[in-house]
């Protein structure tokens, strides 16, 4: 007999998508149909790193734009194990944000000067993350910035600004364009009502959930 392990899934989005909502929604949808299952939250702010990236967001602190990023990174980094775990032992996990958003934010901010000018390149964004746990699906819930705007407004943390989201959308389309083999990417349209994005995306990974799968855990870009 072959042994099964459970799917990963991610689940990635701008800020104001409803990906909070949405995650919790597909979390219900699995104890619904009695499937074992953990739900992650990047950055997990509760560790010690996290508490770092936290006070970061909320601009109690300040640091180095590559300091941050390597922050992030070491926060999956420090569920790396833990998630493989239960992925082996057929656990289905969800995580609200993962290495995607890590690249696609930090590639986004530009220099004060001239907003052309990426300060981290995106080579240098990926690279951390090489070897994570790779997610076996990625549903990225797409909303233009005006319209996740109009959800009311962004709220005070870093990034939380329009001109940053739309540079940070490009780059989740170019992560998605170069998504791996084995890799099932789905762009949702967020902007759609609630129960028909929850639909849409139970319907994207009801088959992985159901049926589990004999390869193992990927790694990320390797
Ligand atoms: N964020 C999140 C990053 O910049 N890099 C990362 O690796 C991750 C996981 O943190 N604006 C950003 C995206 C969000 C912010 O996320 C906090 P949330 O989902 O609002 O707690």
């Amino acid at each position: 007999m072959t042994t099964k392990r459970a799917p990963f899934i991610v689940v990635e989005g701008l800020d104001r998508s409803g990906k909070t909502t949405q995650t919790s929604l597909l979390q219900a949808r699995l104890e619904k149909e009695n499937v074992p299952n953990r739900l992650l939250k990047f950055p997990d702010r509760t560790t010690t790193i996290g508490k770092m990236i936290d006070s970061y967001l909320k601009s109690t602190s300040e640091l180095d734009d590559h300091v941050i990023h390597l922050l992030f990174s070491a926060n999956r980094w420090e569920l790396a194990s833990t998630i493989e775990n239960l992925l082996n032992e057929g656990v289905t996990v969800i995580a609200d944000r993962y290495a995607f958003s890590g690249i696609a934010f930090s590639a986004s901010k530009v220099e004060a000067s001239d907003a052309t000018v990426p300060k981290l390149p995106f080579e240098w964004c990926r690279a951390p993350d090489i070897g994570l746990p790779a997610p076996d699906a990625v549903l990225f819930l797409d909303i233009a910035p005006e319209q996740a705007r109009l959800r009311g407004g962004y709220g005070d943390e870093r990034y939380e600004k329009e001109e940053m989201q739309a540079r940070v959308r490009q780059a989740f389309k170019r992560i998605g364009e170069e998504a791996e083999e084995g890799t099932l990417w789905v762009v949702v349209d967020a902007g759609s009502e609630r129960d028909v994005v929850a639909e849409e995306m139970w319907g994207s990974v009801e088959a992985l959930v159901q049926r589990g799968l004999t390869a193992p855990v990927g790694r990320l870009w390797k």
